[in-house]
């Protein structure tokens, strides 16, 4: 046993028994959403995941280790504390050695994730190629992390933020493929469209946990990027949120905004300049993830 992990009795007996488990990111709730929303909404995800039939296990540090599975109290906690650091891999070794309150990204979960023995992560977002990044190099981890690393991910597709052709060539360079459900065209995650068509399309989760399967019974290693639409009555349309996100790029390079602040920083500028419109969004698609995740995990779990 890794003495690093500390994982939560109700998802270790799961895991054992090769029940469905869910794992979740805590850097969505520290990072990504204002509070309370960001609390309700991580409880309301865990409690979808539960109602589809699969455990949830939310992934954060603190006390020296990687914990799978957090208490009510310690996700309020990670959802009101100031002193919570944004962890990546990189930040890993720093932040548990230190022993301070960590949220994991979309890279750091699904590695704790696969360390825990977990195949399924159920997140909003996930970082990509910023746009731009041809100058700046600024390519998120959880990319190189998708290449290397045996979990699924779902995801409400690319976000526009992002520069959404060169994440899909990135991934395809890395040998990452890119399912979208039920559509053709890959979604946008505020918009249940983008301008891209989605390289694959699946409509059940079996034919999901099917590929999952496949993949890795061939020895391919590494994640599947499961794009799962938002609900069409809850999206943002893309040239609303294009103003937005042009002014939000261009107040990050004015206030010299840099690295991992980059994100979060997009992320809550556009959230306060649509008056909670794309918050509202952000909720809706989150929680149709965790039910589409589910799904996907009981299936899998189910082979
Ligand atoms: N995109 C979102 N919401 C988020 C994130 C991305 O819509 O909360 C978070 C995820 O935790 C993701 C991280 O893994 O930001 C990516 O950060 P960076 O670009 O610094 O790698
Ligand atoms: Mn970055």
């Amino acid at each position: 046993m890794n003495p690093y992990l500390a994982i939560q009795p109700e998802v270790n007996e799961a895991i054992a028994a090769g029940k469905p488990v869910v794992a979740l990111e805590s850097t969505i709730i520290s990072h990504g959403m204002p509070w309370p929303q960001n609390v309700e909404t991580a409880l309301e995800v865990e409690e979808l995941v539960r109602a589809h039939g699969a455990i949830p296990a939310t992934i954060a540090l603190f006390d020296g280790k990687c914990h799978v599975g957090l208490t009510r109290q310690q996700l309020a906690y990670f959802g009101q504390a100031e002193n919570v650091w944004k962890v990546s891999l990189r930040d890993m070794p720093f932040v548990l050695s230190q022993r301070l309150y960590g949220a994991t990204t979309v890279a750091a979960t699904m590695r704790i994730a696969a360390m825990a023995g977990i195949r399924l992560f159920v997140t909003g977002g996930i970082g990509g190629v910023h746009r731009g990044a041809e100058q700046s190099m600024d390519i998120s981890a959880d990319l190189t992390e998708m290449a290397q690393t045996s979990v699924a991910v779902v995801s409400a597709g690319i976000k526009s933020i992002l520069d959404i052709g060169l994440t899909l060539e990135y991934l395809e360079t890395k040998g990452v493929p890119v399912v979208t459900i039920g559509q053709d065209a890959l979604p946008g995650f505020y918009s249940n469209q983008s301008q891209f068509l989605s390289p694959l399309r699946l409509d059940t989760p079996e034919q999901i946990a099917n590929m999952l399967k496949t993949k890795w019974e061939l020895g391919l290693d590494g994640s599947v990027l499961i794009a799962n639409p938002v609900p069409v009555h809850q999206q943002v349309p893309n040239d609303e949120m294009e103003d937005h996100i042009q002014q939000a790029l261009a107040a990050a390079i004015t206030q010299r905004v840099t690295g991992k602040d980059i994100t979060p920083f997009l992320l809550n500028y556009i959230a306060t300049h649509t008056q909670g419109e794309s918050l509202q969004a952000n909720i809706a698609l989150i929680k149709n993830n965790a039910i589409a995740g589910a799904k996907i995990a009981v299936a899998l779990g189910a082979r």
